[in-house]
């Protein structure tokens, strides 16, 4: 672990201060910050109790829980144990016969600007349809099945299928590779895999089938007995006998209604993969009642949900916010949302903004750097700013992904919010479920760059190495003291790992590690976060391990010798990728190093995806290392920066290499 580093210095002297006006507080579901105060000395009082109600009031258990957290195999937390329930009808069947049931779930615009509406009704004919589809391939409560699909309605209804009849998803994000899918496959055991022959972004038809098929061949994933294909565009794919199906076929002849399964609380819903700091991803595994629990209060809690909200979560169903926020948060709350095809800048920069116009949009949640980009975007071209379009419908903003830069907080709360949303910064990880650190907006005065305090029942707290509170204004360790209903239950195939990873013995072995720095501040006790701990990267708010990168470039054998990855601060994505790299062929200059550079960049892209590409390469004929051969990380870090270079480095067993390592390609 290195010391939290305070990738957003500005903040420090933040003293801007936002409360919720006097309407916004009135209207409010937790009203002010004694409505606020008043949930958190309940939690404080009754920590089970008050957990129990909630659980009560936010999910349809068709058999009721009687012990709410079993803590007898700490840190293998269980809650609700004996519950039973179905997420998927806690999502869709809970709305039949009331007035939701004919309400829009889903407004879609594809990446062509097409229009579909959903609503309730034809919603859960259609999950309850793949679901049948699901059980016709052999696969049943228990088995894995891999979702590899584009961002629209049918991912969502794959998810909500697998979930309808027990079996456990896991998504991969439409942007990673054959390499990356093949061993998620091999990691979660799964039988099928659900995805598209092509997907459209930005007016491009890309392969996802081509890469399944590619993925599947490198070997160890004889467990595929099924790949569901949906037709997205026209075009034709490779089809497999025996193994391959479209949607069509596979939705012929199966009926409408599917009876769901029903589960314990502790069933995994999914296992979501996530990077970690060692080479190997992580299944995250969460359970069916917490984390469905969580994605209800959260929806009504942060975001204030109101029945005639228009709800927009811009995140791909291939991480955690797609998962808590599109596939089960939205539709567990009863709220119509908008589901995009595509990426922000197509047709123009300007579609957000249009998109806010055109559905009505009232609540919009987004990362910072698709905000940094826009931002970009709309000052260096006038008819895609946001003046253009009509955003008088908006009343909630959010952000989630990264620490959000003050500049960039103020551009959203007045060029975005006109001043009068509240912008709530969710701080949260793919182990959390859900938001842990946030505002509340008709409660929390807002401050640029923080998340400021925890939800209600969320023990968070900033310590040293040893556990110890620190006081406020002294950086430390984020970690959350008590467990929580939604909170990650395992790493799939790992438990050890789970353990060591997240509940260090050394504080106690049941502080939950967060794995980010923060710093509360002197007034107010707010949160704000300084960056991660440990060797992850944030790169445009997708989770990143400098290991994983690592592993990928050695793995280029006929070329590279060894290999280091840093991130280093960069305006637009937050943070930038920097690959020092030792060929085994000499130092490369020049036009022949700017050609290797861009075949390590394409060999990354396959070996992972094309947003683990590093953004600067540096050659040198060895890294910086100690004369006990270990590489020194702190100062390629301020190699990456550009900083000269002031630290000692007498230890250096070959200090002449640095000169060399100041060229980027
Ligand atoms: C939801 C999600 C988790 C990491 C987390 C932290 C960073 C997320 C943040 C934030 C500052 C926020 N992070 N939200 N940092 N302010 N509001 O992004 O999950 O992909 O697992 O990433 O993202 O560093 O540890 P995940």
């Amino acid at each position: 672990m290195t010391t939290p580093n305070t990738a957003v210095e500005s903040t420090l002297v933040e003293n801007r201060v936002f409360p919720p006006s006097e309407a916004t507080v009135k209207a409010a579901r937790i009203q002010g910050m004694e409505g606020y105060n008043a949930l958190c000395a309940e939690a404080e009082k009754d920590f089970e109790g008050f957990w129990a109600r909630l659980a009560r009031e936010n999910v349809v258990w068709n058999k009721p829980f009687t012990q709410t957290l079993d803590e007898s195999n700490a840190p293998f937390y269980k809650w609700f144990q004996d519950g039973e329930l179905n997420a998927s009808a806690n999502c869709l069947d809970k709305h039949m016969g009331t007035p939701n049931e004919n309400k829009t779930a889903v407004i879609f615009e594809a990446d062509g600007g097409e229009v579909t509406k959903t609503t309730y009704k034809e919603l859960l004919a259609k999950v309850s349809q793949f679901a049948n589809a699901l059980k016709a391939r052999g696969i049943n409560k228990g088995d894995r099945v891999l979702v590899y699909m584009p961002m629209g309605l049918e991912g969502v209804v794959a998810m909500q299928a697998c979930a309808r009849i027990g079996a456990t998803h896991s998504v991969v994000f439409g942007g990673f590779s054959a390499k990356a899918l093949q061993e998620r496959i091999i990691d979660a055991g799964a039988v099928a895999v659900v995805t598209a022959n092509y997907q459209l972004r930005g007016g491009k038809e890309l392969p996802l089938k081509g890469i399944v098929d590619e993925g599947l061949g490198l070997g160890g994933c004889e467990s595929i007995k099924t790949v569901f294909v949906f037709e997205r565009t026209a075009s034709k794919c490779n089809m497999v006998a025996g193994r391959d199906i479209t949607f069509t076929e596979a939705l012929a002849g199966q009926s409408t209604e599917c009876e769901p399964v029903l589960v314990g609380a502790e069933h995994p819903l999914f296992i979501l993969f996530t990077s970690g700091s060692t080479g190997k991803p992580k299944g995250v595994q969460h359970s069916t009642g917490g984390f469905l629990l969580w994605a209800k209060l959260t929806m009504d809690w942060t975001f204030d949900l109101k029945q005639d909200d228009v709800f927009w979560c811009t995140a791909d169903i291939g991480w955690i916010t797609g998962h808590a926020y599109v596939a089960y948060g939205p539709l567990a709350a009863g709220a119509t949302q908008i589901i995009f095809e595509g990426i922000p800048t197509y047709p123009n920069a300007g579609r957000f903004w249009q998109m806010i116009e055109r559905h009505k949009c009232s609540i919009f949640y987004t990362a910072p750097t698709a905000i940094r980009s826009l931002i970009k975007s709309a000052e260096s071209d006038e008819k895609v700013h946001p003046d253009r379009s009509d955003l008088s419908s908006l009343r909630i903003l959010g952000s989630v992904g990264e620490p959000i830069n003050p500049e960039a907080w103020m551009w959203y709360y007045k060029n975005i919010g006109k001043e009068k949303c509240p912008i709530v910064d969710t701080f949260w990880q793919t182990e959390t479920g859900g938001h842990m650190i946030t505002p509340l907006p008709g409660a929390t005065p807002l401050v640029p760059g923080s998340c400021t305090l925890p939800l209600p029942g969320i023990m968070a707290a900033i310590v040293d190495e040893a556990g110890q509170d620190v006081p406020n204004g002294s950086g430390g360790m984020l970690v959350i003291k008590r467990p929580w209903p939604s909170m990650i239950r395992t790493i799939w195939n790992d438990p050890e790992r789970f353990k060591t990873s997240y509940f260090p013995a050394e504080m106690g072995g049941t502080y939950y590690l967060a794995g980010d720095g923060a710093v509360r501040s002197a007034d107010r006790g707010y949160f704000r976060i300084t960056g991660r701990i440990d060797d992850v990267l944030n790169v445009s708010g997708h989770r990143m391990g400098t290991m994983e990168i690592e592993s990928a470039l050695v793995a280029k054998t006929d070329l590279v010798a060894e290999a280091a990855v840093v991130g280093r601060p960069d305006d637009l994505t937050g943070e930038a990728i920097c690959a020092f790299v030792v060929l085994k062929r000499g130092v490369p200059t020049g036009d022949e190093a700017k050609q290797i550079a861009k075949e390590l960049r394409d060999w990354v892209a396959k070996e992972i995806g094309p947003i683990a590409k590093p953004k600067d390469i540096r050659f040198g004929e060895n890294l910086p290392k100690t004369r006990s051969g270990k590489i020194m990380r702190r100062l390629l870090r301020s190699l990456a920066k550009g900083e000269t270079i002031t630290q000692d480095t007498s230890t250096l067993e070959n200090p002449a290499i640095l000169g060399q390592l100041g060229q980027t390609y």
